[in-house]
């Protein structure tokens, strides 16, 4: 089962301006074949499917800790793509005066003709998210090396969004995500040189650039959050440690597995209602809905 709380992994700056376009290449992040949404359900299917827990417990413990970590991850950006569709039309109830002609340019008409100007489950060019891009193979070593290729792959889609944006609010998105990224590139190396003897950590970092090199992983990274594997659970999950310990392969700091600390993360933005797209807020339906809510 899965415990939610109401709380983004991070506090996302507002966007210098509003950015349609800016929206749409963050979309490859979230339901890429490198996204978000893939990490989430290749590590969700494949702790559904794992087989021989008995024998091998921890690896089971991490794949299923990092996949509940996903399910934030999409969360936040999510988030971000709605904070920069935010305002992107102009804004107003009157729909002779073609308040959508302002966005009607922008890459993704999918943004405010299927949804609110909100994220939705495609890729940067509008392809669906599809379960293809899921590999759950009853077979760990192949697995782990699959999900060792796609975080190293999303790393790379991350900096590329990064410098296809200056926009404040994706750039601390993609710093947060550079790291935590990092930690489950580290956790599948970790995880296979424990399952096979081999030095994976040698190959890294795919990309062959640190996350130092960017200012928003860097201030994480200061705290220590490259050497932190959280438990997303109150009590299970609870032998990843087992893997996840040693010397960090870049920097050699202390591997640390601990518990999700209370607290974690910011609170969740409340975002304007946008009128022009016809979902008015009108005061005198609110009021009628206050009454019937007692
Ligand atoms: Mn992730």
């Amino acid at each position: 089962m899965i415990l939610r709380m109401d709380r983004l992994l991070i506090d996302l700056p507002k966007p210098k301006a509003p950015s349609p376009n800016d929206a749409a290449a963050v979309q490859e992040l979230l339901g890429g074949k490198y996204g978000e949404m893939s990490t989430l359900l290749n590590y969700t299917f494949q702790s559904f499917n794992f087989r021989g827990r008995k024998e091998l417990r921890p690896f089971y413990d991490l794949i299923a800790n990092i996949a509940t970590e996903e399910y934030g991850h999409i969360e936040l950006v999510s988030y971000t793509i709605n904070m920069l569709l935010s305002g992107a039309s102009t804004q107003g109830a009157d729909p002779t005066k073609a308040p959508l002609s302002s966005i009607k340019d922008a890459r993704n008409s999918y943004h405010w003709i299927a949804a609110g100007q909100t994220a939705l489950p495609m890729d940067s060019m509008g392809n669906w998210w599809n379960g293809s891009y899921v590999n759950s193979s009853g077979n760990l070593k192949q697995d782990l090396l699959f999900n060792f290729n796609l975080e190293c792959g999303a790393r790379a889609n991350k900096i590329r969004a990064y410098e296809s944006t200056k926009d404040p609010c994706a750039r601390a998105m993609i710093g947060y995500l550079l790291v935590r990224g990092g930690v489950h590139i580290v956790a599948y190396a970790r995880a296979l040189e424990k399952l096979t003897g081999a030095d994976v950590g040698k190959l890294l970092p795919i990309p062959d650039i640190s996350n130092k090199k960017f200012t928003e992983a860097k201030a994480h990274e200061a705290k220590g959050l490259h050497t932190k594997l959280y438990q997303f659970s109150p009590s299970d999950y609870s032998t990843a440690g087992k893997i996840w310990n040693g010397p960090h392969p870049e920097d050699g700091q202390e591997l640390v597995f601990e518990p999700l600390p209370e607290g974690y993360g910011a609170p969740v933005p409340d975002l304007e209602p946008e009128p022009q797209l016809n979902a008015p807020m009108d005061p005198d339906m609110l009021a009628d809905i206050a009454k019937r809510l007692g």
